[in-house]
């Protein structure tokens, strides 16, 4: 029998999240190996697993797989996840990448110094609506997944990000019907059900325990964003 999938990070969301919501929409179960204190990330770097010595590092197949996007990759072409061909793939990079971009943006919001939040927080709402929502609500206009008629990543991104995005800023979806539709279908895909439900696999908001966990960890001081 293969063995169980173990995910090395916080617990917490920042870049292992969408690794989460993919092998949860894989029905890959997995197991996790919190980062709670520096000695701990010290033993992963003297037992030389960590190639960058950065998390997230995930268990799988044998192998000890390191950054974000090549662990998202592997298990995506595992488990059908990338397209029927290598031009379906180009777009589903394509939209992966932006769902990045703006994720990594919100994802940095709870190191941000207080002074500076409702800039950070206008910044990625304008960015949102004027920049990657446009895109995504016209290549939902008809299709029912972003590329080739066929569930994949980038699909699982977007689901991920629409709902951090309605985290921060509520009805942001009001110009944007397609996708708030395609979230709506998403969030009914069993799997996709289960894991929003209370007691799952899935992390709730970044806290100040997850930040001082971090900050700890990686002995930094806050704020690292300005
Ligand atoms: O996407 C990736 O996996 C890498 N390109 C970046 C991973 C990364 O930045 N990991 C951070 C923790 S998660 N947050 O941002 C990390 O391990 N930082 C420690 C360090 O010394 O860089």
């Amino acid at each position: 029998m293969a063995e169980r999938v173990v995910l090395h990070y916080f617990n917490g969301r920042g870049k292992m999240e969408s690794i989460r919501w993919l092998l949860t929409v894989a029905e890959v179960e997995f197991d996790e190996v919190h980062l709670t204190d520096r000695e701990q990330y010290e033993k992963l770097l003297s037992d030389g697993v960590l190639m960058f010595q950065q998390v997230p590092m995930v268990e799988i197949d044998g192998m000890k797989l390191i950054q974000t996007k090549a662990i998202l990759n592997y298990i995506a072409e595992k488990y059908n996840l990338h397209g029927k061909d290598i031009k379906d793939r180009a777009m589903i990079n394509m939209y992966s990448e932006g769902l990045m971009d703006l994720m990594e943006m919100m994802m940095m919001l709870p190191f941000t110094a207080p002074e500076d939040l409702k800039t950070k927080l206008d910044t990625i709402e304008s960015k949102a609506t004027e920049r990657y929502l446009p895109v995504f609500e016209k290549a939902l206009c008809g299709p029912v997944f972003l590329v080739g008629g066929k569930l994949s990543v980038a699909d699982v991104q977007l689901l991920e990000c629409s709902l951090m995005l309605e985290e921060k800023f509520p009805g942001i979806f009001a110009h944007f019907s397609n996708v708030k539709a395609f979230q709506g279908r998403m969030t009914r895909v069993p799997a996709i059900s289960r894991f929003l439900q209370t007691g799952s696999m899935r992390k709730p908001q970044p806290d100040q325990t997850y930040v001082k966990t971090v900050m700890e960890v990686f002995n930094i001081q806050l704020p690292i964003i300005r």
